[in-house]
């Protein structure tokens, strides 16, 4: 039996439960359901939501217990040493989700998943999970010249609606000397990307701090930088969480065409079925050399 036939037999399961009524009114950012600001409050999460609301980031505490931060770090660096050949990789992993059943955990997590869906809407779809170690600098320099909005492919002005949230989680303590994410508090307010001057400056910028195992979280239009050194001794292990709202995904996945199929078929082929660019793929964003930053430019045009 095909598939399509096999689905035609059995139906797929959304056709067997309820049909949802329509809703004409889009929600504003921010004007969440009784349901909804009853779990933030449940989840002890209100400070998190007006300060993400007025600043562009904000705090999550108590997402787990000690232990859970504990082992979470220490599977951040046993998969980054192991999965690694050279230096540069061993201080960082992608691709995260399945190399431990921790990572499972952490994206359902329930005070991330309501943060999410505030910032992202229901719906919304896990985009990177990924890790970074930072030792302590062996260079001068004040890091400066990374500084970006995470919804880096979405042009401006940005969307009323926010397209994307990241959560670091801090499984050691975040301050200046720690080497901590630097963010422009209210630059969401902008919804641009930062312009070359403010990249090279960083006018605006503070050091996030929180304790070691709380979460910093930005939503897509906000000014950050990963770029401040850590100038104490030890790592600054930080798993980094993104989602995304799923409004510009393809109807259509023709992931299956292989490059048989593509052998005869224009460049502009490749593109339509995204595959010159960094997006959506099993290797994780950075594997593909010059297509991210000239994703991020082709966002702009
Ligand atoms: O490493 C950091 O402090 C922040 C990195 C970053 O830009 C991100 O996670 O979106
Ligand atoms: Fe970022």
């Amino acid at each position: 039996m095909s598939e399509a036939e096999a689905l035609r037999e059995e139906g797929p399961k959304e056709m067997t439960e309820e049909m949802p009524p329509p809703v004409f009114e889009t929600r504003q950012p921010f004007d969440l359901t009784d349901e909804l600001r009853a779990r933030v409050a449940e989840l002890d999460l209100v400070d998190s939501v007006e300060h993400v609301k007025e600043h562009g980031y904000g705090y999550v505490h108590d997402a787990a217990p000690p232990e859970f931060v504990a082992r979470l770090r220490e599977t951040i660096i046993r998969i980054a040493q192991s999965d690694a050949e050279s230096v540069l990789a061993r201080l960082g992993a992608t691709m995260l989700l399945p190399k431990d059943p921790i990572f499972a955990e952490v994206v359902v997590n329930p005070k991330l998943l309501t943060m999410v869906e505030i910032l992202c809407g229901k719906g919304a779809m896990l985009s990177q999970v990924a890790a970074t170690i930072k030792p302590r600098a062996t260079e001068p320099g004040d890091g400066k010249g990374g500084l970006h909005a995470d919804q880096n492919w979405t042009p401006a002005p940005f969307p009323v609606h926010n397209q994307l949230v990241t959560f670091c989680w801090a499984c050691d303590e975040f301050n200046e000397a720690a080497g901590s994410t630097r963010v422009v508090p209210g630059s969401h307010r902008e919804r641009r990307h930062p312009n070359q001057r403010e990249v090279a400056e960083e006018p605006g910028v503070i050091h996030t701090e929180c304790p070691a195992g709380s979460l910093v979280f930005w939503d897509g239009s906000t000014w950050h930088s990963g770029g401040a050194p850590r100038t104490v001794d030890g790592e600054r292990v930080v798993l980094h969480v993104t989602y995304s709202r799923m409004a510009m995904r393809p109807v259509e996945c023709y992931d299956f065409l292989g490059e048989d199929w593509l052998a005869d078929k224009p460049w502009e082929m490749r593109v339509l079925l995204g595959r010159e660019d960094f997006l959506n793929t099993p290797q994780g964003g950075f594997a593909h050399g010059i297509k991210l930053p000239r994703a991020m430019n082709w966002a702009k045009t």
